[in-house]
């Protein structure tokens, strides 16, 4: 997350010129009304870190196989172990929402937010299943379970398989 501590950092700098030399992201919490979101962002970032993963969790589609034809609307179970499933919203140890990526590949970067679009479903409801419209022929399916700020897990909390959707 470095990339993105930069950015407001170097906002900030700008903007209080006081503040410029001491090259402490934590020391300039005091210091701005300006700039709130990007420093209420920032402030997230630097204070809660991503959790750890277990080194036992496991993600798992329930009812869908690797190279399995199937028809749309697709129901989609989605399973883990050794791990929670909870809203959006809080950070918490070992506890996370599923995300579906569809063609959207296999897994998203560790601490990297996962997109929200189309083909990157959140379930912050904590959903476990769901039913999805894919169009006919291949189409990659991933897991991805994120931290309470949709912060990715990474590959370890991740899976992929391709199905083949039937007309
Ligand atoms: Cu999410």
């Amino acid at each position: 997350m470095k990339k993105f501590l930069s950015i407001p950092a170097i906002l900030l700098m700008g903007l209080i010129s006081c503040n410029s030399g001491t090259g402490n992201e934590t020391s300039s919490d005091s210091t701005s009304t300006s700039t709130d979101t990007l420093h209420s962002a920032m402030k997230m970032e630097a204070d809660v870190s991503l959790p750890a993963v277990p080194a036992d969790a496991k993600v798992f589609f329930e009812n869908l196989k690797d190279g399995q034809t199937v028809s749309s609307p697709l129901k989609v179970e989605m399973g883990v172990t050794n791990f929670s499933i909870d809203t959006a919203g809080a950070i918490k140890p070992n506890s996370g929402h599923f995300h579906i990526l569809i063609d959207a590949g296999d897994s998203i970067s560790s601490g990297v937010v996962v997109p929200k679009d189309s083909t990157h479903l959140h379930f912050g409801n904590a959903q476990k299943e769901a039913t999805i419209e894919l169009t006919p022929g291949m189409h990659k399916l991933a897991l991805q379970v994120a931290d309470g700020a949709h912060r990715s897990y990474g590959s370890k909390l991740a899976t992929s398989i391709n199905v083949n959707v039937k007309k």
